[in-house]
């Protein structure tokens, strides 16, 4: 009898989500790393010397479906925010990760997204 395979499910695309039409690699991107689970890129608007996003392959809309991903997703999203930190230099100078979440912090594209941000030293009161 084969183990369980521990591979994640394939993504299911949402209609009309600018991420997942990255993640398809039907729209370009700059990407830093992908694994099975999540995908890096740098943001298009950077506001900052390094400004990534770490995106789940698998679509939920913000951190409010953050209990919809496997445990194995939640896990890699926050393992690769560091990951990609250190792999741009970031690390050691210290980097801010937000993910805007709803109406109240004026998220812009429901696919959700940790923004990974520094390289220079970052106002204290916004990204
Ligand atoms: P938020 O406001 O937290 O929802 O941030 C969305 C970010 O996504 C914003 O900083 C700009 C970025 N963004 C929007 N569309 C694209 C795109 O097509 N490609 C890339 N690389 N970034 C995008």
């Amino acid at each position: 009898v084969a183990p369980p395979s521990t591979a994640a499910p394939a993504p299911v695309p949402h209609p009309d989500c600018v991420f997942c039409r990255i993640i398809a690699g039907t729209a370009p991107s700059r990407k830093v790393y992908e694994n099975q689970y999540v995908l890096a890129f740098w943001d298009i608007r950077p506001r900052a010397k390094v400004h990534l996003l770490v995106i789940p392959k698998q679509h939920v809309a913000s951190l409010k479906e953050l209990d919809d991903l496997s445990v194995e997703t939640r896990a890699a999203l926050l393992s690769a925010c560091v990951k990609v930190a250190r792999d741009q230099g970031i690390l050691e100078d210290g980097f801010r990760l937000i993910s805007n979440s709803g109406t109240n912090a004026s998220q812009s594209v429901f696919h959700l997204h940790f923004h990974v941000v520094g390289g220079e030293r970052l106002r204290e009161d916004a990204i």
